[in-house]
Order: structure tokens, then sequence, then C-alpha cells
């Protein structure tokens, strides 16, 4: 059942969080059972045990093996329920999700089978469960250029229901330069970009991000602070940060939630937000993420509800919508 915090959470947006990183142990074994599809794990509890990452590529592992129990129009549509359900519970109102087209069409599953399901949701959410959305279709950056553009043309019958463009999984070794043409193509087509870039990356990348790409956001983002030059763009452009805490905890890229950069970004001006990124394997969803923050690096509640007011100030809802969240 839906985690539900303790206190009234704060009203937020959350812009960082992978719908295919939502898969909760146990839909993964309704879903195995419904398709048919064996697990190489026993019990829910055993999957559980598997939740120990030594770094992004170990956790990308195991996110990948589970999607196989994603197979059907209603598998998407049951997935995204289960995460609407959940965000608001935890004070989610907006929602700008991501999805990996090439996971699921490389497996067999077509486009529109993804497309759909997840839409019947999403479509459902605002009278549901009073959250609006917007998807951000993510090019898997370990695969090529080639697969990117193909999967950019392919998904042109359905930018109708495509606010961005992203860039995710593995990111050492792909930067950014690599997908210059199919976000130049994403723009032109009148989306917004993003990508995930200073997760594991160098800074390097995500002036990439930001000169080749033309990203209106950086997803993760946090070791910009190793470039001073690179922070005093970030705020003068007044460029998003979606910052995703308890994944950078159990991913290994700080050491200890005590740690984290999150007060330094805020002391340096930088639009930070507070996001979950993939919640069924870190071990949080939106307010737990806030919940941690506050308790680990003591915040107070100013800098929390800035917080929550960054995340609708750096999202893709128009002004109108977004002013009556301010
Ligand atoms: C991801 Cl945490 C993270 N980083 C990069 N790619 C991803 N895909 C899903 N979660
Ligand atoms: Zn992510």
């Amino acid at each position: 059942s839906p985690s539900t915090p303790a206190h009234r959470p704060l009203p937020k947006a959350e812009l960082h969080l992978h719908i295919e990183g939502t898969l909760e142990p146990g839909l993964a074994f309704a879903l195995a059972e419904r398709n048919g599809v064996t697990l190489p794990y026993a019990t829910e509890d055993e999957l559980r045990r598997a939740y120990s990452f030594a770094d992004l590529q170990s956790f990308l592992n195991l996110y990948y093996a589970l999607m196989e129990v994603l197979r059907t129009e209603d598998d998407f549509a049951d997935l995204a329920h289960a995460y609407l359900a959940r965000a608001k519970e935890q004070g989610v109102r907006h929602a700008e999700i991501f999805f990996d087209p090439q996971a699921h069409t490389a497996r067999g599953v077509p486009l529109g089978t993804v497309i759909n399901g997840l839409s019947r949701a999403l479509d459902a959410a605002p009278e549901t469960y009073g959250i609006t959305t917007r998807l951000i279709m993510c090019f898997l950056r370990d695969e090529s250029a080639e697969s990117a553009l193909a999967t950019f043309e392919a998904a042109r019958p359905y930018l109708d229901r495509i606010t961005a463009v992203g860039l995710d999984s593995a990111e050492v070794g792909h930067p950014p330069a690599k997908f210059q043409e199919v976000f130049a193509l994403a723009r032109e087509a009148g989306l917004k970009c993003v990508a995930h870039a200073g997760e594991e990356g160098p800074a390097a990348y995500v002036w990439e991000a930001l000169d080749l790409l033309g990203v209106d956001r950086v997803d993760h983002g946090v070791r910009c602070m190793e470039d001073e030059r690179l922070v005093a763009r970030l705020v003068a452009e007044r460029i998003p940060l979606t910052v995703c805490p308890l994944s950078n905890v159990r991913l290994r890229v700080v050491d200890d939630l005590a740690d984290h950069p999150l007060p330094a970004m805020l002391d340096a001006g930088l639009l930070v937000t507070i996001n979950s990124d993939d919640p069924a394997y870190f071990g949080g969803y939106a307010d737990d993420n806030f919940t941690a923050v506050r308790d680990a690096l003591d915040l107070d509640e100013e800098t929390l509800r800035t917080l929550a007011r960054n995340s609708f100030l750096a999202s893709f809802l128009d002004d109108e919508t977004r002013a009556a969240y301010l």
C-alpha cells in the first residue's frame, strides 16, 4: 500500500522520475505471473536483497532485467497508476515522467504499446489523483546515436503526447556530444530538452549538455560543483538542476547524505529541485527525499519551501498553471 508521510507533505512537482524505476517488487512479481515471465529471483524478499548497488551500472543491470515483466498496454497503465497513487500521498501535484522507449522496443514491445499504456493512466491522473503530468522520452546514451535517431523518427506520430526528450543510462564514456543531431531534431519539432549530466560523469558533460544539446534543465548535475565557471553559468541562465538525494546515496555518487552538496548548491544560487529518480530501487518517493535531506542536512522549513517552490519554477508547466502553484 502507498507509503503515507506522517506529516502533511508540501505540494511539489516531481521532475526527475523514471517510470520504469517505480516498479515495486510486488508489482514485478504480479506482472511476471500475469505474463508468464520467470524472474531470476524466487521471492520478493530475495529480489529486495539484490537492491544493493556499487555504482550506476550495477543498478542499471537490475533495472533493465526487471523490465522483462512489462509487456502489454495494461502493464504500462498499471505501472503508472501505482506510481501516481504513491505520488499523491507524497504531495506531488505535477509529475514530469521519463520513459526509456529503447529498453522496450529492443525486447519486441512496440513503442505504441508503451505510450498508449502510459497515456491511459496519465490522462486519468488529474481527475483520479489531482496530478497533472508531462512525458519525457529518454534516449539510452549507451546505445548508438543512430538508434536514438531511429527512436525519434518512430515517435513522430506520438509527439503530441511528449513534452521533452532526455538522455539517460550509463553516463561515463557516452558524452552529450554523441546526441547532438537527435536533440537538434527534437528542438526543431518544438520539444523541450533535458539530459542527465554530472551524475557519475564530469562537469565537462554538463557544459556539453548546455552548449551542444541546448538543454532547458540538467538532470542530477551535482558534479557541476567541481567547476566554478560552470556554476556561474547555471546560476546566470537559471538552468534548473533536478537533484536526487536518495539516488545519489544508493549509487554512491555521495558517501553519505550528510555530505550531499545540496546546501552548497543552494548557497551558490542554483535553481535546485529535489526528486526521486527510481524510487522503487532507491528507498523513497518524492516526500521521502524531502524528509531525508531535511533530517541529514538539518534544513529549515523555509529551505524546504524554497525547494518545493523551485520544483514548480523549474517545471514545463505553462505560466498560468505555474502561477497557481506559487
Ligand atoms: C537512471 Cl539514476 C539514473 N541515471 C542514469 N540513467 C538512469 N536510468 C534510470 N535511472
Ligand atoms: Zn535519472
